[in-house]
């Protein structure tokens, strides 16, 4: 484990979350020098690219995470003109991209022999911790902002059998206190401060080039939060690029909602560094984070690879995730459409050209959120059981 900002080195089997000489973020520095022949005929999951990740291969805790669906979106792309394609995370087991970060991040706590894992979590992490913590059997604490998770995740967690706590505060303070608790030793922190989460999540950077047959897309598109998920695909794909697997990189670029744009305000203004929004909000309840702990990281994907960052509204979001819904046939929750709203935004504002191959990254399923969905929605007409009444609703005259 390697620190980005002052390079201090420390050993795979230290519990540390920062740097201890400067307190910034982590890294973790991984060069298989592999060939990428190796890759055929193996299953399509994460595991694949299982020399690029830094775990004892023995112990792996796995539910079969990534090989999510690369859908070509034809429709949505002409329309825009580009050439759209869209990465599917809400395929992943429990629905969300957070399972790739998970993986590694148990099986990383099984090598290290802990009992007792926990998080801070607008949703997502935590059903997802929730999840393979059961499988690996440890004990899960999970710290969730009160009344702001969606309800599908909230029950994904407690189904799951973690113990859930509602914090009476925003993500960021629960992150804060949970983080407090992982450094007196109590628990095994798996929110993606832990660098061994963006080990596994750098794995869509993997498989986006290896679908598009050994080739980096202009451009690739998310949601921003807690930035750990942008600065993870831009490590996937330099590593890919390293190892010669690839001869281009990708622009890196992060949508953020208007209510929470810590990044996206730095990057506007050409700064290397965020100011934390204390209020942070949107409906995008998964992307609602005011103090993103890989802020460091994710400008730096930004900047490095000429990519950008853009805000969108409330309503461009729930615009976005109606439009993929209803000429794709994908259904994502809000957090994932920004990455669409986005997408439209910088067409339309010519900052993405025309004919560019851009890949969307929808992050997590439209039933993570059921009751947005369904506020969305118009109530069913009731009809009683009978060919006259459903023919006059659907055939009026
Ligand atoms: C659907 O679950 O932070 O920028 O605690 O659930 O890597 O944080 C979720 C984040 C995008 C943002 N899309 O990713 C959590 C949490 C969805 C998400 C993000 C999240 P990061």
């Amino acid at each position: 484990m390697k620190c980005i900002t002052c390079g201090e080195q420390y050993g795979l089997d230290e519990i540390i979350y920062t740097c201890i000489k400067c307190g910034s973020t982590l890294e973790i520095v991984c060069r298989p020098d592999v060939s990428k022949d190796i890759f055929n005929c193996r299953k399509s999951t994460m595991w694949k690219y299982k020399e690029f990740m830094p775990v004892d291969e023995s112990k792996i805790v796995s539910l079969e995470e990534g090989g999510t669906p690369f859908c070509k979106c034809q429709n949505l792309g002409d329309k825009l003109g580009i050439e759209l394609y869209v990465k599917v995370e809400g395929s992943n087991p429990t629905g969300s991209f957070k399972d790739r970060g998970m993986s590694v991040g148990i099986t990383k706590a099984v090598e290290l022999g802990v009992n007792t894992v926990g998080c801070a979590s607008t949703g997502n992490t935590s059903a997802s911790l929730a999840a393979y913590a059961a499988r690996a059997g440890k004990r899960c604490i999970v710290l969730l902002p009160s009344g702001k998770v969606a309800l599908g995740k909230l029950a994904q967690a407690m189904f799951h059998g973690a113990e859930v706590l509602s914090v009476n505060g925003n993500f960021d303070e629960a992150l804060e206190t949970i983080t407090a608790l992982a450094l007196e030793g109590q628990l095994y922190l798996l929110n993606s401060v832990n660098p061994f989460r963006l080990e596994g999540q750098k794995s869509i950077g993997f498989e986006v080039v290896d679908d598009l047959g050994w080739k980096s897309p202009d451009r690739i598109i998310l949601p921003v939060g807690n930035a750990g998920n942008i600065s993870a695909i831009w490590k996937g794909v330099k590593e890919f690029h390293e190892a010669g697997f690839i001869e281009d990189l990708p622009m890196m670029t992060g949508i953020q909602a208007v209510g929470a744009a810590p990044i996206a305000n730095a990057v506007r203004n050409g700064k290397n560094s965020i100011e934390i929004v204390t209020n942070p909000e949107t409906i995008a309840t998964a992307i609602r984070i005011g103090a993103p702990v890989s802020a460091q990281k994710a400008l730096r994907a930004i900047y490095e690879s000429n990519g950008m960052a853009e805000t969108v509204t409330d309503d461009e979001i729930l615009d976005a995730q109606k439009l993929l819904a209803r000429t794709e046939g994908i259904g994502v929750e809000p957090a994932s459409a920004a990455s669409i709203a986005g997408l439209i935004k910088l067409v339309e504002n010519g900052e993405v050209d025309k004919g560019e191959q851009v890949v969307c990254i929808v992050t997590g399923h439209l039933l993570k959120d059921p009751n947005t969905a369904i506020n969305a929605c118009v109530e069913p007409v009731e009809i009683e059981a009978s060919v006259e009444a459903l023919s006059k609703i659907i055939n009026p005259r």
